[in-house]
Parts: C-alpha cells; sequence; structure tokens
C-alpha cells in the first residue's frame, strides 16, 4: 500500500531525478513525508519561490532532462511562475509541482485555491491536475515526454492534497522517459548540401536547446571542412567554441553593427535549433518576416516553429543534434568563401576586445577589462551566469565562451536568474568554477538566496555590478525622455555587510586594479562570495555614456 505522495516520489526516482528545488507547503506533506525515506532524491529548500523555479530552470539547462520544482498553492504557485516563464522562453525542460486543495473543495475558491490549467496557459507547454493516485504514474511519464519533445519546456502537474494522501496498492510505474526525435531525411541534406554549395554569404546561426557535446563537435567540424561562419543567437553562445576560427559573435542586444549588417548581406542564412526571436533578428529586422530577403533554411526539432514566424525555403523538422551528428562529415565543392569567413571571424575579434571601446575612468571598476580577465582566466570549464540589465552587455560582448554548458543566462530577459541560476550550477557541478554577474537591481530580487547557498554548500561567487540605479531602464529613459528620470535611481543597502550577515565572503572593488587578486580571494575562501563592484554610473553600456 503506498499514498499518493509515496507514488509521485517513486515515480520521481524512476524518471532518474536526483534533486529537486522547493519551498514547503502544507499543501503537499505527503509528498515532502515521502521523500525522507529517499536518500537518493536531495531536497533543496530556497527562500523565494521565483529563486526555487529559477535553480529547477537551470537544472534543467545544464543537465538536459527536466529541472523539478515543487511549491504550496496560489501564494506558491503564483512566485514560482517565473521560473515557468523563464523555461518556456528558453525551450527548458523542466517541471513544476504543485499541491491543490483537495478534491472535496475544488471550485469553491477556498484557501489559495487557483485553476492552474487557466493560470499556466501560456507559459506551459501543458497543465494537468491529477485526482486519481493510481494515474500518477502515467501523469508523471507524460509530463517528462512532453518536457523533453519537440521544443522542450515547462509542464506543470497540480496535486490535489487529499489525492497525495490517499492509500491504494502501489500502481504500476512506468519506465524512464525518452522522447522520440524526428530524424533528418537524406533528401532535405542533399537539398542543403545544394543551396550551401551556391551561396557566397552563407551564415549558419546555432541556437536552441537540445545540444550534446558530441553535437556542437560536429557543427563546428561541418562549418570548418567548408568554411561556414556560425553565430549564436540571443544567450546561446556557448555551443561553439568562441575560439574556434568558424565562430563570429553573438546575435542579440547590443549586436556588433558590423555582424547585423553581415546577418542582413548573406545570401543563405541556415538556422540550427533556434527560434529566430525577437532579441535574435534586432527585433524582427536584420530578418523580415513573413519572408525574408535571404534565402532561409530552418532546423527545429518542433515543425509547428516553421513558419511560425519566418516562411523557410527548406524547414527541416529535426533535434539539433541529429542534425548536427547528419552534417558532421559532409563535404561538398563550393564557391570560394574563404574571404567571406575570414572578415566575419576578424570583425568579431575586433568587437570583443576591450580595446575598441572608449577608454575607462580611473575612479571605478571598469566592467570590459574585468570580463577579459575573467575570460582570460577562468578555466574553459566555468559556467557564467547572468540576469537581465545592461551589465550583461559587458559579459555578452568580451567573455569568449569555450564549451558547451557554460552560459546560464535567461533568454526571456528575467531579473534575478544569476544568482538561483548559480546555486543549482554549483550544486550540479561542486568542482566546477560558477561565476553570476549581476546588476544591483537584479541581485535584490533574491539577495536572500545567499541563506540557500550558505546553507548547501555552494560556494559560487557572485559579481555585483553595482551602478546605483536600473540603468537599462535609466538608458532607455534618457533616450526616449532626456533627463526626466523617474523610478530609477537605487538606494542599496551596503551590500558586503549584507552578504557578510548571511556569513559569505565579500568585499567590495573600487577599481580595476583591485579585482584580480579580490577575485582570487574570493573563488579560494572556501564560501559563497560576494564582490560588490563600484561601477560608473555614467557609462551606461560598453559604448553609451550618459552626460550628466
Ligand atoms: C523581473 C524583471 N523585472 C523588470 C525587468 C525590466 N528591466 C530590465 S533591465 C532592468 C534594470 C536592471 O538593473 P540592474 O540589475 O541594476 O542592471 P543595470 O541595467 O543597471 O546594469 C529592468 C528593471 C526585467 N527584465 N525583469
Ligand atoms: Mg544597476
Amino acid at each position: 500500500m503506498r499514498t499518493g505522495g509515496q507514488i509521485l516520489v517513486e515515480a520521481l526516482r524512476l524518471q532518474g531525478v536526483d534533486r529537486v528545488y522547493c519551498i514547503p507547503g502544507e499543501s503537499y506533506l505527503p509528498v515532502l513525508d515521502a521523500l525522507v525515506d529517499l536518500a537518493e532524491i536531495a531536497v533543496v529548500s530556497a527562500r523565494h519561490e521565483g529563486a526555487a523555479a529559477n535553480m529547477a530552470e537551470a537544472d534543467g539547462r545544464l543537465t538536459g532532462r527536466p529541472g523539478i520544482c515543487m511549491v504550496t498553492r496560489g501564494p506558491g504557485a503564483t512566485h514560482a511562475s517565473i521560473g515557468v516563464h523563464t523555461a518556456f522562453q528558453g525551450s527548458t525542460p523542466m517541471i513544476l509541482f504543485i499541491g491543490q486543495v483537495s478534491r472535496a473543495t475544488r471550485d469553491f475558491e477556498g484557501f489559495q485555491e487557483v485553476d492552474y490549467r487557466a493560470m499556466f496557459a501560456p507559459l506551459a507547454k501543458w497543465v494537468a491536475e491529477i485526482d486519481d493516485p493510481a494515474r500518477i504514474p502515467g501523469y508523471v511519464a507524460r509530463a517528462f515526454r512532453v518536457a523533453l519533445s519537440g521544443r522542450a519546456g515547462p509542464v506543470v502537474l497540480s496535486l490535489p492534497e487529499d489525492m497525495l494522501s490517499e492509500v491504494i496498492p502501489a500502481p504500476p510505474q512506468a519506465a524512464r522517459a525518452v522522447a522520440a526525435r524526428a530524424g533528418v531525411r537524406p533528401s532535405d541534406l542533399n537539398a542543403l548540401d545544394e543551396m550551401l554549395a551556391k551561396a557566397s554569404r552563407p551564415l549558419l546561426i546555432a541556437g536552441g536547446t537540445g545540444w550534446t557535446a558530441d553535437a556542437c563537435q560536429g557543427l563546428l567540424k561541418f562549418a570548418r571542412a567548408n568554411a561556414l561562419p556560425i553565430v549564436a543567437s540571443f544567450r546561446r553562445q556557448d555551443i561553439i567554441d568562441n575560439r574556434a576560427a568558424n565562430y563570429c559573435g553573438h546575435l542579440g542586444l547590443g549586436v556588433d553593427p558590423s555582424l547585423a549588417e553581415r546577418l542582413k548581406s548573406a545570401d543563405l542564412i541556415v538556422s540550427i535549433g533556434s527560434r529566430l526571436g525577437e532579441n535574435t533578428t534586432g527585433g524582427y529586422t536584420l530578418l523580415t518576416p513573413p519572408v525574408p530577403q535571404q534565402t532561409l533554411v530552418h532546423v527545429h526539432p518542433d515543425p509547428n516553429e516553421l513558419g511560425r514566424v519566418y516562411q523557410p525555403k527548406l524547414a527541416i523538422a529535426c533535434g539539433v543534434s541529429d542534425f548536427a551528428n547528419a552534417v558532421a562529415d559532409r563535404v561538398f565543392d563550393s564557391v570560394e568563401r574563404g574571404a567571406w569567413l575570414q572578415q566575419a571571424r576578424d570583425a568579431y575579434v575586433k568587437f570583443s576586445t576591450p580595446s575598441d571601446t572608449p577608454a575607462p575612468s580611473t575612479d571605478f571598476v571598469d566592467m570590459s577589462a574585468v570580463v577579459a580577465w575573467l575570460s582570460e582566466h577562468l578555466p574553459d570549464d566555468a559556467i557564467v551566469c547572468n540576469g537581465a540589465g545592461n551589465y550583461t552587455g559587458w559579459v555578452h560582448r568580451f567573455f569568449r565562451y569555450k564549451q558547451p554548458g557554460t552560459e546560464l543566462a535567461p533568454v526571456s530577459g528575467a531579473m534575478g536568474y544569476g544568482v538561483p541560476a548559480a546555486i543549482a550550477a554549483k550544486l550540479r557541478h561542486p568542482h566546477r568554477s560558477v561565476v553570476a554577474f549581476v546588476g544591483d537591481g537584479c541581485f535584490m530580487m533574491y539577495p536572500q538566496e545567499l541563506a540557500t547557498a550558505m546553507q548547501n554548500n555552494a560556494n559560487v561567487v557572485i559579481l555585483v555590478v553595482n551602478n546605483g540605479t536600473y540603468g537599462t531602464i535609466r538608458m532607455h529613459q534618457e533616450r526616449r525622455y532626456p533627463g526626466r528620470v523617474i523610478a530609477t535611481d537605487l538606494v542599496n543597502p551596503d551590500m558586503v555587510a549584507l552578504a557578510r550577515s548571511f556569513g559569505a565572503f565579500a568585499e567590495r572593488v573600487e577599481t580595476t586594479g583591485g579585482f584580480a587578486a579580490a577575485f582570487q580571494r574570493a573563488l579560494t575562501s572556501g564560501r559563497p562570495a560576494l564582490l560588490d563592484l563600484r561601477v560608473d554610473p555614467a557609462q551606461i553600456s560598453p559604448t553609451f555614456r550618459l552626460i550628466s
């Protein structure tokens, strides 16, 4: 005989789950109780459901299996929704479990009752409520398949509390779900070869999720053999080693103007895994819907994404790994385009080298120098996390990602992601260095997660890019409503004292020259660490200065 909670936890174990992120709630006590007896599943209790959901999302991104988050009804679910949205926009496999009111009181709008099917309809791939404990194994197995299949994403399962405490004979369980994948047709590959062979200005765009290390290598091999430039879609900079001669930059906010021009003037674009979203396409201007000027080949695991915005000449419904593995060894006779590739690569190297930007003030920490120093000195497998804000402009521009699985950055542009993501990364890879870049605004969304880091020995290094403002919005204000500043100035706490109050290592860094030594002390402190970097508030982006 088993409780619903025990059946659920057993189903998770069989799916290979080894860690859940949660905030506990009385609505799902039988699940928590079942976890007491299961050493294989670690339970990490965070301090805010938004952080717990971000941690689960980051874990899903790093493992390629659904990250698991558990929260209570109403307030817990509404807090956690940000992580579900981030997983949705980021195509990250994730499952959110929510305790729900009992079946007998449903629709009374009792204490904290919410209709999750309605609430999460546009945020999740699938939302369901489990009414019968005997059906838990089926729902869980389906949730894993839905989260993993096609365009990966989040699933929400609601668990009425009396269903979780009902005792029934143990039902049969399902085996570990492996999503079925569409494959590549030889005729599509031949058509692609023909188009690429004739193109004198082709560009490959690598993006989306589902990349294995082999697939990343395979795509690079294909690009090398056929002199093809590869660029990364928004916040997918770790698919191709940025040091490789075929890597030619990042399509995103603050895009290199010369790369934007290159994309516009390409005669063939092959998008592999990327949806070609708003930030990748310069707000749908570098490629214009519905039929872009450039000939488009679109490879995506979900046929529903093909032709959703852009009508491609050739649409290939196929997972990125299968595609990359299929093209890895293909070599074809093509028109000469060594110069096209070389120009693109040279432009990337120039744009991502700090000397290209205005000379920094010596009274502050210069983020260009900090990011370039980290790019040079961190181990190749270090994981670099960030949230949203103008400070990310320096990271995305000057950091060279060297391995897949080293960039955790929200495609959704959600502030607050960096610290929770870093904690999840450190728990998943305890022996790798994990660095979180956060703005002062971004950090203050989840500063309390320093407690989670302390409690779980997640020794991350948090770099607060402290400019005393919601800089991004200030920049937009100055552009659209010059001189009319409102709601963007920040009066911050003493970040060093705040971090130390949790027991973390913390120091303030006032100048560029002080950074390297402070970083080494932080990294080797044996504790979660925070460096408060005092940056010039007028230097609002790598290229834009406020004139005061
Ligand atoms: C959760 C969330 N709320 C609001 C925004 C809008 N927003 C984008 S960037 C930004 C300011 C970020 O400030 P900070 O972290 O200090 O970075 P800075 O721009 O100053 O470098 C805001 C408010 C957002 N993207 N996400
Ligand atoms: Mg700021």
